[in-house]
C-alpha cells in the first residue's frame, strides 16, 4: 500500500515536472494575442465613465471570474463567535502589542476555527493595517514564544519539523524573514496574519476547511461554478475584514490586503470582491494572479489546472491549453481593484510567474483608473530591476528569486505612505 502511494505521488510529480519543463520561456515564442476588451460591455456598449463601469462592466467581469475561474462564494456563512485569546501581549521589546483572535464558524455539527495574529503599533490613533495569509502557521512569522500553534492540517515540511501534517515548536519563526514585523510597526502600520489552511487546507480534498459548510445534503464537492480554494481564501480575508471593523485599534478604512504567490492570487480576488480593502499588494502572484494568461509564458492555465485543480472552480479546466477562449484575462482582475491603490511585484528569476505578463496586465488595468482620472502605471516599458514606479498602480521587479523579502515590504510601505488615504 505504502509503495503504491509512493508510486502514485512519483508519477504525479513527474507529470507536473514534465509540464513545468514544457512551458515557454522564450519571448519570441509568445503567441500573438488579443486581450478581451475591458471597456466594452457584453452587449457592445462603450464604457466611457465610472458610472457605466460600476453599473454595467464591473459586475459583468466579476461574474465571469466567479463562473469561469475562481468559483462563486456562498453568501450565508458568517462568524458565529469571536474569542479574543490575547488582547495586548507585549511584543518586539515593547514596540508592539500582540493580539490573538479566533473566529469560529458553526453549521449543524461542524465547527471551523480561524485564528488571526495581530501586531499593532502602540499609538493613540487607530492603525492602518496590512493583512495577509501565511503558508505554514501563524507561529512561523515571528520568533515569538507566545504565538499559538495551529491545529489545522499543514503540508509536511520535515526540515521545519512539520510532519504528519501537524506543526511543532521547531517551525516557530521559520518564515520570519518574510514578515519584517518590526519595520512595519515602526512605519506606523499594524500587521495581521492568518494561516491559510485554517480556512482551507491546501490540498485537493473538499472535505475539510470551509467548503463542507456550503454543501447541500449528499454534496461532497463544490459544483462546476462554485468556490475552489482561492475563493475560499478570499472569503476568509473578507471575514477577517468583518472582524477588523469591530476592533477599535484598527482603522478599517485603511486595510491593505497582501499576498505572496498563490496567496497573492487570493489577495487580488479578495480585493476585487470586497471593496472595503483600501489597497492590494500582489507579490509574485503569477498565473491566474497578476500575469496575463494569453501570453503563455511560464506557468499556463493548462499546467496550473493540472497541478492545482482545487484552487479554481471546475469550469476553468475547459480552458486548459485554450487560453484564447477564456472570456477574461488577468488585466480585468486588476482593473476590478480600481480606483484603489494596487501594487504588483515580480522577481527577475521568477520566470515561472511571467514578470512581463504581470507588468503588462498592470499597464492595461490603468485604463479603468483613467476613468477615475487617476494615473495607473506611469510607464509602459518594464522598469529595470529594483526600481519601483508608481501612479495609483505601483510596480517593481526585484532582482532575485520567487519570494517576498524586506525589500518588497519597504516598497509596499512607501507606496502606502504615498497613496493610501484615510476615509473622510
Ligand atoms: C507554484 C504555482 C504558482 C505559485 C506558487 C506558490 O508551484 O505553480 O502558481 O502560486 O506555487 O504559491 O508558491
Amino acid at each position: 500500500m505504502k509503495y503504491c502511494v509512493l508510486l502514485i505521488s512519483l508519477v504525479c510529480s513527474l507529470q507536473v515536472n514534465a509540464q513545468r519543463s514544457d512551458v515557454n520561456y522564450d519571448e519570441n515564442e509568445v503567441p500573438g494575442y488579443n486581450l478581451p476588451e475591458l471597456l466594452i460591455s457584453k452587449s457592445g456598449r462603450k464604457i466611457k465613465n465610472t458610472k457605466r463601469w460600476e453599473k454595467i462592466r464591473r459586475p459583468e467581469i466579476v461574474k465571469l471570474f466567479q463562473q469561469e475561474v475562481y468559483g462563486k462564494i456562498p453568501k450565508e456563512i458568517d462568524i458565529d463567535e469571536v474569542v479574543v485569546h490575547e488582547q495586548a501581549g507585549d511584543a518586539f521589546d515593547g514596540l508592539a502589542k500582540r493580539r490573538q483572535v479566533e473566529l469560529i464558524f458553526r453549521k449543524d455539527d461542524q465547527e471551523l476555527s480561524v485564528e488571526i495574529l495581530l501586531y499593532l503599533p502602540k499609538i493613540n490613533e487607530k492603525a492602518p493595517l496590512f493583512v495577509g495569509y501565511n503558508f505554514s502557521g501563524n507561529h512561523t512569522v515571528a520568533d515569538d514564544p507566545d504565538i499559538r500553534l495551529t491545529e489545522s492540517w499543514v503540508g509536511d515540511e520535515p526540515s521545519l519539523g512539520i510532519v504528519h501534517n501537524q506543526v511543532t515548536e521547531q517551525s516557530r519563526g521559520a518564515k520570519s524573514e518574510r514578515w519584517p514585523v518590526k519595520t512595519i510597526i515602526e512605519a506606523g502600520y499594524g500587521v495581521a496574519t492568518i494561516y491559510c489552511g485554517d480556512v482551507d487546507p491546501d490540498r485537493d480534498n473538499f472535505q475539510d476547511g470551509i467548503h463542507p459548510f456550503s454543501y447541500q445534503l449528499g454534496q461532497f464537492r463544490p459544483g462546476y461554478d462554485e468556490w475552489g480554494t482561492i475563493s475560499a481564501w478570499a472569503w476568509g480575508l473578507t471575514k477577517a475584514m468583518d472582524y477588523f471593523t469591530s476592533d477599535t485599534d484598527i482603522d478599517s478604512s485603511q486595510v491593505i490586503v497582501v499576498g505572496h504567490s498563490r496567496l497573492g492570487k487570493a489577495a487580488l480576488w479578495a480585493a476585487a470582491l470586497d471593496q472595503r480593502f483600501a489597497m492590494c499588494v500582489s507579490n509574485n502572484s503569477g498565473c491566474l494572479g497578476a500575469a496575463l494568461s494569453r501570453r503563455q509564458f511560464g506557468e499556463t492555465v493548462g499546467v496550473i489546472t493540472h497541478a492545482f485543480p482545487h484552487w479554481f472552480c471546475e469550469n476553468l479546466s475547459k480552458y486548459s491549453s485554450r487560453e484564447e477562449k477564456l472570456p477574461v484575462d488577468q488585466h480585468m482582475l486588476l482593473a476590478l481593484i480600481a480606483p484603489r491603490p494596487l501594487y504588483v511585484t515580480s522577481a527577475t528569476e521568477d520566470l515561472w510567474a511571467d514578470p512581463k505578463g504581470e507588468f503588462l496586465a498592470a499597464v492595461e488595468a490603468g485604463k479603468v483608473y483613467g476613468l477615475y482620472e487617476k494615473e495607473g502605471l506611469p510607464v509602459t516599458e518594464m522598469p529595470v530591476p529594483d526600481t519601483p514606479v508608481f501612479g495609483t498602480i505601483g510596480y517593481h521587479i526585484r532582482a532575485g528569486k520567487h519570494n517576498i523579502t524586506s525589500y518588497d515590504w519597504e516598497q509596499f510601505i512607501d507606496f502606502a505612505n504615498e497613496r493610501l488615504t484615510p476615509a473622510e
